[in-house]
């Protein structure tokens, strides 16, 4: 079986591969002497029978993660759950569905009809949560599917893959405060997440977030290659709580906003 460690890391090299941007921002880090520590790293699915949270959490749990809480989005159709390992340097993985139970019949036909063309020897591979697209799909239904759903729409084009990293601010030691590194992100021409403004949540909530919104890259659909919205980078500062240990939660109002992180910009 692999490692913790080397499954961490060949997620972050598929993740920086294919989204030059987020590199770049943790290279500005590393440029500043930081040793850049991840908070958490989130994924996505279709909480159909086959391929929910637990198709993906099933490989973490191997490598001892534990899950914690749930959390619901109701207008969004998402449900999610996060985990964290016992070792606490290592990052809590974040796993959202998409209800198919929710969505239009057109929606959940497509996407039932994806499912239906993976091979269960991809889902039960140690490497299923950076594996990528396992069916074929063209531009076209792509656009078709974020009319309804821009996270049907993301996850149709990508498939299995890191949606984000997230930056543990508590961590650095050049940036206390989630503005000023908001500042920094946006002096070096990066686009940050609007909705909700630009910081989510608040020391009350023990947690503050921020985000890139997710560059576009080029995708090679089965009907040309097209730029679509890729992946973004997460900031995250934690607040102790009443009995002195960091929060190690999600915030359900800051999350639903920061998902519009891969939107396409206006
Ligand atoms: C997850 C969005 C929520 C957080 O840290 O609250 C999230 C996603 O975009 O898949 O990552
Ligand atoms: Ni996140």
């Amino acid at each position: 079986m692999m490692s913790l460690e080397s499954l961490l890391e060949k997620m972050w090299v598929d993740y920086c591969q294919l989204n030059p941007a987020a590199k770049r921002i943790y290279d500005l880090f590393v440029a500043k002497g930081e040793t850049v520590l991840n908070d958490h790293i989130a994924l996505r699915t279709f909480n159909h029978p086959r391929l929910g949270i637990e198709s993906l959490a099933k490989h973490f749990k191997k490598l001892g993660y534990v899950e914690k809480n749930d959390y619901v989005f109701v207008e969004k159709k998402l449900y999610a759950k996060h985990y964290e390992h016992p070792n606490t340097d290592m990052p809590k993985i974040f796993i959202s569905e998409l209800e198919l139970e929710k969505v239009s019949p057109f929606v959940r036909d497509t996407v039932n009809k994806l499912v239906d063309q993976i091979p269960q020897s991809v889902i039960d591979s140690e490497t299923f949560a950076m594996s990528g697209r396992p069916w074929p799909m063209t531009y076209s239904l792509y656009s078709e599917l974020a009319k309804e759903s821009e996270y049907a729409s993301w996850v149709a084009a990508y498939g299995f893959r890191p949606n984000h990293f997230t930056v543990n601010i508590n961590k650095l030691k050049n940036f206390d405060d989630i503005t000023e590194l908001n500042d920094f992100i946006k002096a070096n021409g990066y686009v940050l997440n609007k909705s909700g403004g630009e910081v989510k949540g608040t020391k009350a909530d023990y947690l503050e977030q921020s985000s890139t919104m997710a560059s576009e890259i080029p995708v090679q659909f089965d009907d040309g290659t097209h730029n679509i919205p890729g992946c973004y980078y997460e900031f995250a500062k934690r607040y102790p709580l009443e009995n002195g240990k960091l929060y190690q939660g999600f915030v359900a109002k800051s999350a639903d906003k920061i998902f519009e992180s891969t939107n396409k910009m206006q």
